[in-house]
């Protein structure tokens, strides 16, 4: 089990042959889905249940008139339709968001942006509601809308959100970090400065299951009853409870199969609370089910962040200095999903791999007359947008000063003995090894070889032009701690519950909800290891309220940093006390027995032939248990991080540019990650191969666009450009292994490293095929046409 660079930590891990760390156990759950038995919310049907419709508004901003629904009510299978007025008995017409905005669950009084909410048709089938949806006649009086962050901080632009008493204008928020007249000295003194100005586009996440909900109101029970496409179960149960007034042991939330999630499921959308108000006021089960482009149109979007970089360096390249001013456009409430106390996520760790004396970054936000969202999409609360920045803002810096990217990354790395590291915008590094990781991808990539050719190709004026990108990114995953990470005031700490069954075989139950990454396999690997079960005798449960520990959910790729650490936890509480029962089993003091990793046993010191496993000590506990112990075998841990972890790696793109069409090729992608000790190296492989091609979808395919109206012109599959097989090359993965040092198995999270990392390493590749001719950046999403503009623009066009 153990790889060249030692894979788990050999002291610690050893691979036992049990499905423990390390070891590449198939995926658990994947045969329920590959044999159709996988249960997601649409899957679920219950006696007299009613099919929800959502009327939206074909307006970005207008005013509502008048909403008559008679002609739908008329329609013999509708049931109802519902307008604010309705729930606005049940104080129900708004809901607060995950950053303390207000937003309208059916507009009452003006739509902010198209497709948003305004009335609901329930009826018997989904094909009646959908025709009464379209009988539902609203008259709208027109505004104009405002779609773009800089226009709507114009003096006359249109006020998206009037009915706010103290809003005169579109801005929501200024933030900052650092320390600006440092920063300002430094750059002053600086032998060199460059500049750039580089647009984060605004992304879709995109998930193949769109977001849907049952709710069935039980009059007998009092008690509400949702399944829901949610990332975080648990935190949806206390603001539905909030919101509701129903008291929150009467809510359960199930969150069951979900169709992929990347940060789409973490809000609360207005359908879910729709479907339980339907439910509760007519007292039957409801069905929301959102369609592709209701998805696209409304859900939480991804990044939209206008960004100037600058950085102040010596002339041989050491980086003094980073600056960077950012526009974020927050659409038409402020809904981003993310720790309550960072308005801008994570963006402040965008000092990145490097140790950079002085930085300093601002933001302002502002509402516009679009869909509201922000953090989504394998984002770790926008360290991809930060990541982006530093990562191009050191290949434009290359540039000027005509020095090789990897060689300038090298200069300024932060030096694996210099962990911890604090950064200059106060984040706390737990662990790396850059250089290490950055020399196994260029040697992967055969680095010099591509050098070699890039050069004579522009010798020999070839048609094809070669670039070579390389991006060294640093993520931060794994929040908490709780005192400095929280959801709507709700720590960020998470749960596992772990229960030995008489028989020998385990549940463990998690607080974090697996939307695809493998955690019914992993977790349960986590246990296998820690008491040397077999990992088939270990299932993992998670997504239900009702029997759950109370967990923040999984987003942030924090499942295996704060879930993963409680799961270890519980574990290890469990050998304890088992030890304790393997003492009385085994007839020795508890002083002499040790645990054997290796074998998975307990040990009478001195005598090898005297063992027991777990398994056999389960039925010590139920049928023996020693009297000065409780019986049963099962312990809890609620675990806060101490700090996150800060997972790392590089990746090498090599593209091949045709000055004819504009198209891009990958002719090389190399891809080596650090996440510290790996439970499942196929499960990470996967994680990776995904998060790439989502990274390689950001650079080049994807953008939400809006015309002047605040219509969306890109609202379904066939505009909006997903990567398929076709757009994605082979991958050459590598990997590195440095431990977080405060991690109980010493692991980091890995689930979206790659849609991080790569985005950067791809546009860095395109502009490094042409930065010969003087381009310094070329936006995303680097389609055909936007590729052969810039070489036309430089004449490198055929
Ligand atoms: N893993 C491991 N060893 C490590 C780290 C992780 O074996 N050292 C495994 C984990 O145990 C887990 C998987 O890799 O099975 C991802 O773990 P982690 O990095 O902890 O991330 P989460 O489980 O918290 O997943 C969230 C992350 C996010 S935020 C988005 S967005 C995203 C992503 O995962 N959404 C996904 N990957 C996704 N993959 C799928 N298939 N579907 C999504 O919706
Ligand atoms: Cu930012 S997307 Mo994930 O955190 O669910």
């Amino acid at each position: 089990q153990h790889d060249e660079d030692g894979g788990p930590d050999p002291e610690t891990y050893c691979g036992h042959g049990r499905g423990g760390m390390g070891e590449e156990v198939e995926r658990k759950e994947d045969k329920r889905f590959i044999t159709g038995r996988g249960n997601y919310v649409d899957d679920i049907k219950k006696p007299g249940m009613l099919h929800c419709e959502i009327v939206r508004s074909p307006h970005a901003h207008a005013r509502i008139e008048n909403i008559d629904g008679s002609r739908a009510e008329a329609m013999d299978s509708v049931v109802a339709v519902l307008t604010a007025d309705d729930l606005l008995e049940h104080d129900l017409a708004t809901m607060p968001t995950l950053m303390d905005d207000t937003q309208d669950v059916l507009v009452n009084d003006k739509v902010k942006f198209q497709s948003q909410e305004v009335a609901a048709v329930i009826a018997e089938d989904r094909y009646a509601a959908k025709d009464g949806a379209q009988k539902v006649e609203v008259e709208y009086d027109v505004l104009d809308p405002v779609v773009d962050a800089a226009d709507a901080l114009e003096k006359d632009a249109p006020l998206v959100r009037d009915e706010l008493e103290d809003q005169e204008d579109n801005h929501i928020f200024d933030w900052d970090t650092g320390d600006k007249e440092a920063t300002d000295a430094v750059f002053d003194d600086a032998d060199v400065t460059v500049e750039e100005d580089m647009l984060y586009q605004r992304l879709h996440p995109a998930p193949i299951e769109t977001c849907g909900a049952v709710a069935d109101w039980d009059p007998g029970m009092d008690k509400m009853t949702v399944h829901m496409t949610s990332q975080a179960p648990h935190a949806h149960r206390t603001l539905f409870s909030q919101v509701s007034g129903i008291p929150e042991h009467k809510v359960r939330i199930v969150s069951p199969d979900v169709g992929g999630g990347f940060g789409n499921k973490v809000p609360i959308y207005p359908g879910y609370v729709v479907a339980a108000a339907a439910s509760y006021v007519l007292e039957q089960p409801v069905k929301w089910i959102e369609e592709r482009s209701e998805n696209i149109q409304t859900t939480g979007f991804a990044r939209d962040y206008d960004m100037t970089g600058e950085l102040a360096a010596t002339e041989d390249g050491i980086i003094e200095g980073v600056k960077v001013d950012v526009l974020a456009n927050h659409g038409a409430y402020n809904a981003a999903a993310q720790p309550s106390k960072f308005p801008a996520g994570f963006f402040n760790i965008f000092t990145g791999s490097y140790d950079i004396e002085a930085a300093y970054g601002s933001l302002t936000a502002a509402f516009t007359n679009t869909a509201p969202g922000g953090v989504a999409y394998r984002c770790s609360f926008r360290v991809t947008e930060a990541v982006y920045l530093i990562e191009r803002m050191v290949k434009v810096l290359a540039d000027e000063l005509e020095m090789d990217p990897a060689e300038i990354r090298r200069k300024n790395f932060i030096p694996s003995d210099a962990f911890p590291y604090e950064s200059a915008t106060g984040w706390n590094y737990d662990s790396g090894d850059y250089e290490k990781a950055l020399d196994k991808a260029l040697e992967m990539a055969d680095y010099d070889h591509y050098r070699e050719e890039q050069q004579r190709r522009i010798a020999n004026d070839a048609d094809k032009l070669i670039g070579i990108g390389i991006s060294s990114f640093t993520e931060v995953v794994g929040a908490g701690p709780g005192k400095q990470c929280d959801i709507a005031g709700i720590e960020m700490f998470d749960s596992a519950d772990l229960r030995v069954n008489p028989t020998g075989n385990a549940v463990l139950r998690v607080g974090v909800q697996t939307q695809g990454q493998g955690h019914e396999t992993t977790f349960a690997q986590i246990v296998a290891e820690e008491l040397g079960m077999d990992v088939d005798n270990i299932t993992v449960e998670h997504g239900d309220t009702d029997t759950e520990p109370y967990g923040l959910g999984t987003y942030g790729s924090r499942s295996t940093p704060v879930a993963g650490a409680a799961a270890a936890v519980a574990a290890r509480k469990v050998r304890d006390k088992a030890k304790s029962i393997a003492a009385n089993e085994l007839e020795a003091a508890e002083e002499d027995i040790t645990w054997d990793r290796e074998s998975g046993e307990f040990h009478v010191a001195g005598a090898p032939d005297r063992s027991i496993t777990i398994t056999e000590i389960a039925a010590g506990a139920y049928m023996n248990h020693p009297g000065d112990e409780e019986p049963g075998l099962e312990a809890t841990n609620y675990y806060d991080p101490p700090e996150m972890t800060y997972p790392f790696g590089s990746y090498i793109v090599i593209v091949e540019i045709d000055r004819e069409t504009g198209e891009v090729d990958f002719e090389k992608f190399v891809a080596v990650d650090d996440c510290g000790n790996r439970i499942n190296p196929m499960i990470i492989e996967g994680q990776i191969h995904g998060g790439l091609a989502q990274g390689i979808g950001t650079a080049m395919l994807e953008k939400v666009t809006y015309d002047d109206n605040g219509n969306v012109t890109g609202g379904d599959f066939m505009n909006y450009l997903l990567p398929t097989a076709n757009e994605i090359p082979n991958f050459e993965t590598g990997h590195t292994v440095t431990p977080s040092p405060h991690h109980p198995i010493g692991a980091k999270g890995v689930g979206e490293s790659p849609t991080v990392g790569s985005p950067p390493a791809i546009v860095n590749a395109v502009v490094d095929a042409m930065s010969h001719a003087g381009v310094s950046h070329v936006e995303m999403p680097m389609t055909p046409d936007v590729v052969w503009e810039t070489l036309d623009e430089v004449g490198l066009s055929r």
